[in-house]
């Protein structure tokens, strides 16, 4: 694994932790390639039930490396698939995957931060499309998932403006699920990550595809989806755990099958 990116193993819980201080974690290849490897890493160990991606307290990442696209042309983002290549990696994670959000997530960053299933945010979090100041537009998703998380005023409003907003805001218009003091932020995020990977790893996929094939489809077809997955569940023997244990009281053991 490279120095950019570390990996954890808390218990169940997989971290991920950008780590490149001096840029403010701008995302290069080297680290997006080592996000990706990470991803695969914990998506194929059993023990792991959940994935944290987090940066440092200045930083979650400050957006893509700009001192690499300065001078990329048309073809060199087009012929290499810029993005696309390898930035995807998290979308296609079948895991749920958390990203604990401090200092600047811009750009690139707050990007990734949106691939991921849910943000939890530190207090000092500050979160931005400012792509606009650079000619460009926002690249990675962010004029899509933005809009689809905080609907189209505010969507509209960061990527016009780049204007940053904090922590609070992101909150209240639904980009963020959780906001903690900084200094707990990765704590409480591992705390609900532990808890996410303590039920039954196959009906915590089927959850987080059903939530995000309401994304995808009409009201009827996603309906449809979630009932027939939710018939599903009765073929799963942590069902029949889940409901004993309920019904004699005592703590369900799951066996993620
Ligand atoms: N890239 C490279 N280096 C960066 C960086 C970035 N995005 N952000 C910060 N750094 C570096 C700074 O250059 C500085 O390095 P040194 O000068 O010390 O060597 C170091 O990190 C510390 O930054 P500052 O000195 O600027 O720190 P401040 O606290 O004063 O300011 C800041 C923090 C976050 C407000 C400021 O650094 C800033 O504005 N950074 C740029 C933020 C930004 O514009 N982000 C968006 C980047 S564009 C695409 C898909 C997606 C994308 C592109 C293409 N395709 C599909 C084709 C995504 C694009 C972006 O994310």
């Amino acid at each position: 694994m490279s120095e950019v990116v570390l990996t954890e193993v808390h218990g169940k819980v997989g971290l991920i932790r950008i780590n490149r201080p001096d840029a403010l974690n701008a995302l290069n290849n080297e680290v997006v390639d080592g996000i990706g490897r990470a991803v695969d890493q914990f998506e194929a160990d059993e023990n792991i039930g959940c994935i944290v991606l987090t940066g440092s307290d200045k930083a979650f990442a400050a957006g893509a490396d700009i001192g690499l696209m300065k001078s990329y042309g048309y073809m060199d983002t087009y012929k290499t698939d810029f993005i696309t290549r390898n930035w995807e990696r998290i979308r296609s994670a079948r895991k749920p995957v958390i990203a604990a959000v401090s200092g600047f997530a811009l750009g690139g960053g707050c990007e990734v931060a949106m691939m991921c299933d849910m943000i939890y945010a530190s207090d000092t979090a500050k979160f931005g499309q400012p792509e606009i100041k650079l000619g460009i537009i926002p690249g990675a998703g962010g004029t899509q998932r933005l809009p689809r998380a905080v609907g189209k005023a505010k969507a509209m409003d960061m990527c016009l403006t780049a204007r940053m907003i904090d922590a609070a805001e992101a909150e209240r218009i639904g980009l963020v699920a959780r906001v903690f003091p900084v200094d707990q932020l990765l704590d409480e995020t591992l705390k609900s990550a532990a808890t996410i990977a303590s039920f039954s790893l196959p009906v915590v996929m089927m959850v987080k595809e059903s939530v995000n094939r309401a994304y995808e489809s009409s009201l009827n077809e996603g309906l449809l989806f979630e009932r027939r997955t939710f018939h599903a569940c009765f073929a799963i023997e942590d069902q029949k755990e889940g409901m004993a244990a309920f019904v004699e009281k005592r703590k369900p053991a799951f066996k993620n099958r």
